[in-house]
């Protein structure tokens, strides 16, 4: 079923419902001289090459292999369009490291043809925070398919994180693999019914019209809630404390300092934006929410190309209704012209989605750890981690 996957040190499907098996790591660390030295091996018409993502060419030729490559709808409608500042700002967080970026080339061309990232996170998981790398933008050209090639990206990013003396690692996917700790699913909120009917996006509700869909969806022209401002750099140690304070109630989550947040969360035009809300009175930050931005291309349509789609981050509400916040974050969203704006029914979203007019969408996300077993008993609504 799965002839990669059962060597790995993930949970297996066979072992689900064993408690007998302890939550934790399930391999221990090997001495760092018994970790293969050298790079695995590829078909010969192909090479290793690492990625210097901050080099413009370089980036390009990622940004290129990505947006004809990376992940699709299932009915091939849409694929995921990160922007090459996106790229830069996923890959380049504290304490990133270069090695972890790799790419494989056609030998003979210099084509970059695959792709596989992993970025330095720590992680909590219950009590305990773990050093993990967070696994993303797995890539393997079109024509080169199914030709196991994946397998042996995995393996190599694995060896480099390794050698960096980490075991664990964070992952999302939207296929089943063995095994997720959880699996969420996307929620969108329509900002632009029109063009997302007309792309095949949504559809036209059983016995609506285009005009009482529009008005369905209509959003006010500024927020409402007083104090409601874009985060800046001098609000770092203030959103520190609300978000570390926020997500020590979830099973999975980041553990996030200053550095992390000031990465992550300080609002990079057409990246991330973060908004907090400033008591007018006290001058306290109370609240706080944020989304990234992640177009996509709109495959075979002749009248548009893209879909400006906003991902809902990290939120965080203790004096404004947590529902006010993110009808405001939608407002800010609309106003800057995004098409829709998608959440995923992790943390206390669940407590909005409805009411703000999400509908539900098709795709799945499962969330998976890498030798860490914790077993599918983490609802999403027990996951404080997002992942791009
Ligand atoms: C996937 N998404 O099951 P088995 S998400 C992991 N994640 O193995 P081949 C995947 N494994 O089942 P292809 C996977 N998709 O036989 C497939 N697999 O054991 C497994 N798509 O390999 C699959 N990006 O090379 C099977 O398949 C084996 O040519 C088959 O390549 C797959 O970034 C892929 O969706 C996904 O570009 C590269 O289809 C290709 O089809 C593609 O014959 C479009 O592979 C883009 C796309 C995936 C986005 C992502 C997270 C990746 C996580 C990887 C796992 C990390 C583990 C932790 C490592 C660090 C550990 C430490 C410490
Ligand atoms: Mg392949």
């Amino acid at each position: 079923q799965h002839k990669f996957w059962e060597t790995q040190p993930v949970g297996q499907f066979k072992d689900i419902g064993k408690s007998s098996l302890p939550e934790g790591p399930i391999e221990d660390p090997t001495p760092l001289s018994e970790v293969k030295q050298e790079p695995y091996n590829l078909p010969n018409l192909y090479e290793w090459v690492t990625c210097d993502m901050e080099n413009e060419e370089t980036c390009a030729e990622v940004y290129n292999l990505l947006t004809n490559n990376y992940v699709e709808d299932d009915e091939n409608m849409f694929r995921f369009n990160y922007s090459k500042e996106f790229l830069g700002w996923a890959l380049r967080p504290p304490g990133y490291l270069k090695s972890w970026h790799i790419g494989v080339k056609v030998r003979a061309s210099k084509k970059l043809v695959a792709f596989i990232t992993g970025v330095p996170a720590r992680i909590r998981v219950r009590n305990e925070v773990v050093n993990m790398a967070e696994i993303n933008f797995l890539c393997v050209h079109k024509k080169l398919r199914s030709k196991r090639l994946a397998p042996v990206m995995i393996k190599e990013v694995t060896r480099r994180v390794h050698l960096e003396n980490i075991w664990q690692a964070a992952y999302t996917a939207g296929v089943v693999l063995p095994t997720p700790i959880t699996t969420c699913q996307y929620w969108h909120r329509s900002l632009n019914p029109k063009k997302l009917i007309d792309v095949g996006f949504s559809r036209l509700g059983a016995r609506m019209t285009m005009s009482r869909t529009i008005k369905l969806y209509k959003l006010p022209d500024s927020t409402v809630t007083p104090g409601f401002r874009k985060m800046e750099l001098r609000d770092v140690p203030a959103v520190t404390r609300l978000l570390r304070e926020y997500l020590g109630q979830f099973v999975v989550a980041p553990d996030f300092d200053e550095n992390d947040v000031e990465h992550w969360l300080l609002p990079r035009e057409d990246v991330i934006d973060s908004y907090l809300v400033e008591s007018p009175e006290t001058h306290e930050v109370t609240d706080f929410c944020s989304f990234y931005t992640l177009p996509s291309s709109i495959l075979g349509n002749q009248s548009y190309s893209t879909l400006k789609a906003a991902y809902s981050y990290y939120n965080v509400s203790t004096k404004t209704p947590l529902l006010q916040l993110m009808n405001d974050a939608l407002i800010v969203a609309k106003k800057k012209d995004y098409d829709v704006f998608n959440a995923l029914d992790v943390m206390e979203n669940e407590t909005f989605l409805k009411e703000l007019k999400f509908g539900p969408g098709d795709g799945q996300l499962h969330y998976y750890l890498y030798n860490y077993r914790l077993w599918n008993a983490v609802k999403p609504s027990e996951l404080g981690l997002v992942l791009l």
